[in-house]
């Protein structure tokens, strides 16, 4: 699937194992769970666990201070020769910690240059960050994009933290979507790549996620990846105040079908924690544990 691409982009995502179908069977990604903060609130989220653009719910992640990270990562490169990105996907929003995520990515471009460095975001301050993305050579970018239309995103973001304040409803829902679009153009204008995220939540933004996926590739997003809403409400996962159900794997595929039109679409994603560490579906987070990496010392 990856054979019509151009050798610059090939390079970049033969061994990235959420861009390449193919690179996930051989590959490992690693995520370090340094940001715990976040700046908006969305209803799929259960901020007692890892931030659901990515992650799985259920378990939460052991944070660390970036030191710590770049200590577990070389620690995990040591012993696991196929890992070869590295990214940062929460607990909260890497970019709402933007101190703590952007000192790690820049000990990692020194101490380990060779990793692919990998960002998730939910687009609200990306813009502003664009710079320091491409000055530590973040080469992969992934924006959570539940919508396009402000109404709809209303139902999906109670609130967002926006220039020292808390909006909500349609204003902030407008404000999002136009800082994610923006962020979007100004990756891809730099040539670097961006994956979209969604969250497919039954009724609310199902039928919506085909005309996402036609305006974010207008714009240059590489590959779209539309996770089902994961509702678990044993882990207290609620869609705002009522229960609402999980699609079924027929209706993600499907949905995912529709989306693809000659877009390349993700359906490998295993909606990893934010200190996931081997192959895809595969987490040996708990060998590095920083007890443990104290024990290897
Ligand atoms: Fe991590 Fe995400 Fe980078 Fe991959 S995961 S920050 S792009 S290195 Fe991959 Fe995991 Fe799915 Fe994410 S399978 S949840 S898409
Ligand atoms: Fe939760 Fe992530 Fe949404 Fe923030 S961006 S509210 S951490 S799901």
């Amino acid at each position: 699937a990856m054979a019509h691409l151009p050798d610059s982009i090939r390079q970049k995502v033969q061994d990235h194992p959420c861009y390449s179908e193919d690179a996930h069977h051989y590959f490992a990604r690693m995520h370090v769970a340094v940001a715990p903060a976040c700046n908006i609130q969305c209803n799929y989220c259960n901020r007692k666990y890892d931030c659901a653009n990515e992650s799985r719910p259920g378990v939460v992640s052991e944070l660390l201070h970036p030191d710590q990270a770049v200590t577990k990562v070389l620690a995990v490169a040591a012993t696991i020769p196929q890992m070869t990105v590295l990214g940062i996907a929460g607990p909260g929003d890497p970019l709402a910690n933007p101190a703590r995520t952007f000192e790690t990515f820049r000990q990692l471009s020194d101490k380990a240059p060779d990793i692919k460095l990998c960002l998730s975001t939910n687009g609200l301050t990306l813009p502003e960050h664009v710079d320091e993305i491409a000055k530590h050579n973040i080469d992969h970018v992934t924006i959570t994009i539940n919508c396009v239309d402000p109404e709809i995103g209303a139902q999906i973001y109670p609130w967002i933290y926006w220039q020292n304040r808390r909006l909500r409803g349609v204003e902030a829902a407008r404000i999002l979507i136009e800082q994610q679009q923006k962020g979007l153009e100004m990756l891809t204008s730099r040539g670097i790549l961006v994956k979209v995220n969604s969250v497919m939540i039954p009724g609310v933004n199902d039928e919506h996620l085909k005309e996402v996926s036609k305006v974010v590739k207008a714009k240059g997003a590489f590959l779209h990846n539309v996770m089902p809403l994961i509702a678990e409400a044993e882990h207290g996962t609620y869609y705002g105040l009522m229960e609402q159900p999980s699609p079924t794997p027929e209706q993600l595929q499907a949905l995912q079908d529709e989306c693809g039109g000659d877009m390349a679409m993700m359906r490998h994603c295993r909606q990893c924690r934010a200190d996931a560490v081997g192959l895809l579906g595969e987490d040996r987070g708990a060998e590095f544990t920083l007890d443990k990496l104290a024990d290897m010392d």
